[in-house]
């Protein structure tokens, strides 16, 4: 098969898993990651709730999660750059994005809305978190009211607003898997998608003033 009909699919709510055939020579699901991906350009083209989107995809393409409403989490690698138009449309229950130091460029209603009685309305509670001064930003700004935005901090393992000890402690309690960070994102100081001794040796010199920011 050469052409992947995918407007038959176009609301995916009822979708669990995706799989293009190994033979297919345009689009691909590499590594079971449940979703069509143009092979060619690396642009996930749609995804359903149980995708994992690979850390290869450069952008998220129009309405490709669109009526995903089983989609309740999902991690934005740091290859992506864009997230286009409508991206996670109508996901509803998709109630919190965190979009990486990567992404660049969202598209118009990419997320956080959903289709009211004669117009876009956003989801209730919805909130964005990102880097400051990124188009993260300028999303969660431009929404009507606005979309409550959540800075990214880098070594705010606990999630209590600084970076201290109590973070560094937070990583080594994971490490020694007593328990779980609060945030994961937050942790991985080096920005390897690993929380690793690593990321405690950079808070530490961080603290120690030994470097000035994470
Ligand atoms: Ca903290
Ligand atoms: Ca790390």
């Amino acid at each position: 098969m050469t052409t992947f009909f995918y407007t038959a699919f176009y609301n995916c709510s009822g979708i669990e898993s995706i799989t293009v055939d190994e033979d297919n020579p345009v689009y691909d699901s590499r590594g079971g990651c449940n979703a069509v991906i143009e092979t060619a350009t690396s642009i996930l083209i749609m995804g359903c709730k149980n995708t994992v989107i690979p850390d290869t995809v450069i952008k998220i393409t129009d309405y490709a999660f669109d009526g995903c409403t089983g989609l309740t989490d999902i991690r934005i690698p740091r290859s992506v750059r864009i997230i286009d138009n409508f991206a996670f449309y109508r996901c509803t229950s998709l109630t919190s994005i965190t979009v990486p130091e990567s992404v660049t460029s969202i598209g118009r209603y990419a997320f956080g809305y959903d289709f009211g009685t004669d117009d876009y309305v956003k989801i209730p509670d919805f909130s964005i978190r990102g880097v400051r001064g990124s188009d993260a930003q300028r999303y969660a700004n431009a929404a009507a009211n606005g979309f409550t935005f959540i800075e990214i901090k880098f070594g705010d393992a606990n999630l209590d607003g600084t970076i201290d000890v109590g973070d560094v402690t937070a990583i080594q309690r994971q490490l020694a898997e007593y328990e779980n960070v609060d945030d994961a994102f937050n942790a991985d100081v080096d920005r390897d998608d690993k929380i690793t001794i690593s990321d405690v040796t950079m808070i530490q010199r961080y603290l120690a003033e030994f470097i000035t920011e994470l």
